[in-house]
């Protein structure tokens, strides 16, 4: 653990964007969250909303359990607002967050040389989502199993152990006022240290529930337990962008969607053009539009297509 300018009380802590980075560290490292107040302006927060109510407004149905139906999504934040880009993917402390706990290290000899390579994290998802009244909640999850990750069962967070522990780091923050009554992200703290292994479910009543108001954010590491809440209302609306950001350095050296150009890749067989990365790493990992990539290639199949994986 990080050396502690400052005593916390055991719950998990709401703090504001000028509180030590050291100590945003600690709290993650000890609870899985943190609260951050005031993180985005309600001017960029209202503007993208802005720039993306219309696809939520004419949202697909999910198809499947990870969403419930009454649950509006936006894909792809980044093609759809700047501001979004600008106050919440490149905020300076989710960046540095990012940079924390996903920059992967390693040395290796180079001839008789000892070399360093230093991988840095980058993007992996950027949607917003609209929970509506009448939603069921989520099923509890940890987000790092779309990257397949296995971790032993901790009592608490070491630095040297832990270095490789988490895969991504996600970002919420609220657009509306966010409760429990209208599904605030609830979650289990300090789930981020169970092992991989257990043999029982999470249980929901050990859940505490996000409380923000517009513009506030809650970071939390991927292997934190945690789902969407039920919105038990019968007229308000959830809204939070969600950003993850994953480890950079399990992805292919060479860049085959910019290297191969896509009428290139239409001339090969399905099973070739799956090679070439046209298909999603189940769960979810590879999505366009919330389907699976071929479809980019054979968009006339669209036809009865719904989201979901
Ligand atoms: O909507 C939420 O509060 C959580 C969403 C979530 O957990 C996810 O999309 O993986
Ligand atoms: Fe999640």
């Amino acid at each position: 653990m990080p050396v502690t300018v400052k005593e916390y009380g055991p719950e998990v802590q709401y703090v504001t964007t000028d509180h030590p980075l050291d100590d945003i560290f600690y709290l993650l490292k000890r609870d899985g969250a943190v609260f951050v107040r005031n993180f985005v302006s309600i001017e960029d927060v209202d503007q993208a909303y802005a720039d993306v109510k219309d696809r939520l407004d004419e949202a697909p149905e999910w198809n499947g359990t990870f969403y419930p139906k009454a649950t509006a999504r936006a894909p792809a934040m980044i093609a759809r607002s700047e501001t979004f880009t600008r106050t919440q993917l490149m905020h300076p402390i989710y960046q540095a967050v990012c940079d924390h706990f996903l920059t992967t290290r390693s040395w290796n000899w180079w001839g008789t040389e000892r070399k360093e390579s230093v991988s840095k994290p980058y993007v992996t998802s950027c949607t917003a989502l609209r929970i509506g009244p009448g939603a069921e909640a989520q099923p509890l999850h940890r987000d790092d199993y779309i990257n397949h990750n296995y971790l032993e069962e901790l009592s608490e967070w070491h630095d040297e152990p832990s270095k490789r522990r988490e895969t991504a780091v996600g970002l919420m923050v609220a657009a509306t006022k966010v409760t429990r009554q209208n599904g605030g992200t609830q979650f289990i703290p300090r789930s981020h240290l169970w092992g991989s292994d257990r043999k029982t479910p999470p249980n929901v009543d050990d859940c505490v529930h996000s409380e923000l108001e517009k513009g506030d954010a809650l970071i939390m590491l991927s292997s934190l337990v945690h789902g969407g809440g039920t919105n038990s209302t019968k007229d308000d609306y959830r809204l939070m962008f969600a950003t993850f950001s994953v480890r950079g350095h399990l992805r292919q050296e060479e860049n085959q969607y910019l290297s191969v150009p896509p009428e290139m890749v239409k001339k090969y067989d399905r099973e070739t053009q799956k090679y070439i990365g046209y298909f999603i790493s189940d769960p979810s990992c590879g999505y366009v539009n919330e389907l699976d990539p071929i479809y980019t290639l054979y968009p006339e199949e669209l036809k009865d297509v719904r989201p979901g994986f």
